[in-house]
């Protein structure tokens, strides 16, 4: 197994509630770091500053950007320093915002990096077409220079990512918006939607990792990915047929064996969804399954300078 470092980041700042800024803990309350542990070696950085959710007015593009952008900082500044060891990375958020955060960090050491956005959802959204503002409906847009904020260039280059250095996969084509439908038509980038890989989703997520190539790999691993009806793990529901819980993760698995993964995102798990207690153990328990079977991080990628070039 590969050996991790894991930092939760405890934020809703980039959402529409607060919530999921409790994540970090309660996943180390059901024990996921001592799991792990109990399987190879692991190294528990602790948790960034709370940054819950706080109401920005009405009207709001960007909500609370510079908040956003600040705790993302930090998170990118962590993480390179975390990375320098050659652990896989494994964050526990949060919002989804938190993958720019995740990706600034790494690309100073993994120029090459490509995400595999494993999501509901492809969160293309800007500031400019945005109806609600939550910056975690364009984290995707930030990290491919749509939208170009503070946010966005939080990283040691602009854009951090270009189109082919993207994976979707597992959205729903009923969360697209027109634009963003459009934008995936007319772009060099890889959009494997769940109406595409439900009928075998471990063969469609085997693809995906060959499709990586021998590249240094971050899973954005949104658990909206799950649909609802299922397990109602995700911040905002999803209900459209999406993949159990079980799929999902057997989806995460294919991924950290078959790739060249440097780090995993956990993101948009609001633990006040847990209603009788069952679903956080359940998941827990299926994530550390699959996260056992990521191959060690020096087998990874081409890794760079650690000066950024
Ligand atoms: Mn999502």
């Amino acid at each position: 197994m590969a050996s991790w470092v894991v930092l939760g980041v405890p934020t809703s700042a980039g959402t529409h509630h607060a919530g999921m800024e409790q994540t970090p803990r309660r996943l180390r309350e059901e024990g996921l770091v001592d799991w792990l542990r109990a399987m190879g070696p692991v190294t528990d950085a602790g948790d960034l500053p709370l940054t819950p959710y706080r109401p920005r007015g009405i009207g709001c593009s960007y909500r609370d950007g510079d908040r956003v952008a600040r705790i993302n900082h930090r998170l990118a500044a962590r993480v390179a320093d975390l990375i320098s060891t050659g652990d896989c990375l494994l964050v526990l958020g949060g919002d989804c915002t938190i993958t720019l955060g995740a990706v600034a960090g790494l690309l100073p050491r993994w120029p090459d990096l490509r995400v595999v956005y494993f999501d509901g959802d492809v969160d293309l959204s800007t500031p400019a077409d945005t109806e609600s503002g939550i910056l975690d409906t364009m984290v995707s847009a930030h990290l491919l220079g749509l939208a170009d904020t503070p946010l966005s260039r939080i990283g040691p280059r602009f854009p951090l990512l270009a189109a082919e250095d993207i994976l979707y996969f597992g959205y729903h084509p009923q969360e697209l918006s027109p634009a963003e439908e459009g934008w995936l038509r007319s772009h060099p980038v890889r959009h494997w939607p769940v109406t595409r890989i439900l009928n075998d989703p471990a063969a469609a997520a085997r693809r995906a990792a060959a499709v990586m190539g021998d590249r240094s790999v971050l899973v954005h691993f949104d658990v909206d990915v799950i649909d609802s009806g299922d397990a109602p793990l995700g911040n905002y529901p999803h209900f459209h047929g999406g993949l159990s819980l079980d799929q999902a993760v057997t989806c995460l698995r294919e991924f950290v064996q078959g790739c060249a993964v440097v780090g995993v995102v956990i993101t948009e798990l609001n633990p006040h969804h847990d209603d009788d207690g069952q679903l956080l153990p359940r998941f827990v328990d299926r994530l550390v399954g699959a996260l056992r079977e990521a191959r060690p991080v020096n087998g990874a990628g081409r890794q760079g300078s650690f000066d950024g070039a």
